[in-house]
């Protein structure tokens, strides 16, 4: 299949998927290579054979024929039907199969560097270290500009963009150091944000887990328990508890769920809708609550990231009695202006405001 084999214009395939993406671009590029062949013969034919001078009939020229209109318009309108049906269809399957025992990799893009971050607090730049034959999906977001995040051995693509989470994932086939691109002109030294991913054997990657990344550094802490830390520095417990209280929803099993708001929709609590209801709380308000949490614009992506995987870690407690001394937020009361005030309310169940965490115990 591959024709210019050797050549890094097209890098032979080296993930699950790359074959049904290799068969789709084939097809186009021999029919594109049909129609230049055919339309451009007979150009020339007719410029030879019409040229001047040349002993040919020239009256009673035809201006017209419907039936060889239709025929040039409609077959190559159903070619390119087809081929964006087929196109479509290879994209929207691909980003649908979205694996669930995927080995999860968080990327930060940024002018001019990948920033690569694993699930056990492992961190990277521009380079990625993951098993052959493990499905990978990477969670993505940006800290300033669109980047895309181009793999072209795996043959994998995604934007990368601020504000959101995106979402690329692929199971490499081969050991090996394969090109990891910016496919996003993204600033002046664009060209230059290359990294690798390295596919080493089951094995092998598991003792490059276990020592760290081989780096001479511990690693510090997992995602969760940074996140758990970062939580902590910003008091995130004073008003999130292991129920709902008055003064916060609580977010234990959340990461998934269905939320109510008060405009009446109805939103699905995923990545980036955790990542907004931190750094952009006054956008979205939880039904039975007003806009009272702060705005935490200054945290950085990788604490977002840290935030998230923790808050994801967060399940409902089992059984009755929560250990929240708080009482639930009646949500059909009207609220009232002694609702005006947080600290108040919290002093009068007697609950002290600063300094507690009261998620501690969902601590891993
Ligand atoms: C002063 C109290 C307060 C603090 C501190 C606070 N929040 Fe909130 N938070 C709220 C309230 C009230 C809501 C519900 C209203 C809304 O949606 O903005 C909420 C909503 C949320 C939601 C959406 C939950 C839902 O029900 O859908 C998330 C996620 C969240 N907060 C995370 C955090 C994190 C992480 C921190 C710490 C960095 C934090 N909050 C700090 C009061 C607080
Ligand atoms: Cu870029």
């Amino acid at each position: 299949m591959n024709l210019f084999r050797g050549l890094p214009i097209y890098p032979e395939p080296a993930s699950e998927n790359a074959l049904r993406y290799d068969l789709l671009f084939w097809t186009i590029t021999l029919l594109s290579f049909f129609f230049f062949v055919l339309v451009g013969g007979l150009a020339l034919y007719f410029v030879a054979k019409y040229r001047s001078g040349s002993n040919v009939v020239r009256s009673n020229p035809m201006d017209h024929h419907t039936g060889l209109e239709i025929l040039w318009s409609g077959i190559p309108i159903l070619l390119a039907l087809a081929v964006f049906a087929w196109s479509t269809n290879n994209f929207v399957n691909h980003q649908r199969r979205m694996p669930k025992d995927a080995l999860e990799v968080f990327v930060i893009g940024k002018r001019w560097m990948w920033h690569l971050q694993h699930m056990n607090g492992i961190r990277e730049n521009n380079e990625l270290h993951v098993p052959v034959g493990t499905p990978v999906k990477m969670t993505m977001i940006s800290q300033d500009v669109i980047h895309a995040m181009y793999l072209p051995d795996f043959r994998a693509q995604f934007h990368v963009v601020p504000g959101r989470y995106t979402e690329l994932h692929f199971t490499p086939t081969k050991v090996g150091r394969f090109k990891m691109l910016c496919a996003m002109h993204c600033g002046t030294k664009h060209s230059e944000m290359v990294g690798f991913v390295h596919v080493m054997e089951k094995a092998e990657f598991a003792r490059w887990l276990e020592n760290g990344g081989n780096r001479n550094i511990p690693v510090a802490l997992d995602m969760k328990e940074r996140g758990a830390q970062v939580w902590a520095e910003k008091n995130c417990g004073n008003c999130h508890g292991d129920s709902d209280n008055v003064r916060g929803p609580s977010l234990a099993g959340l990461m998934g769920s269905k939320r109510q708001m008060t405009d009446g929709t109805t939103v699905l609590a995923d990545r980036t809708y955790v990542r907004d209801s931190i750094t952009a709380p006054w956008r979205q308000i939880t039904q039975g609550y007003r806009a009272e949490m702060p705005e935490y614009s200054n945290l950085t992506e990788p604490d977002i990231l840290a935030l998230t995987a923790f808050i994801e870690s967060l399940t409902k407690p089992s059984g009755e009695a929560p250990a929240d001394a708080l009482s639930p937020r009646d949500k059909t009361r009207p609220l009232t202006s002694a609702d005006d005030n947080v600290t108040d309310i919290a002093n009068k169940y007697g609950k002290p405001v600063v300094g507690q965490q009261q998620l501690g115990g969902s601590r891993k």
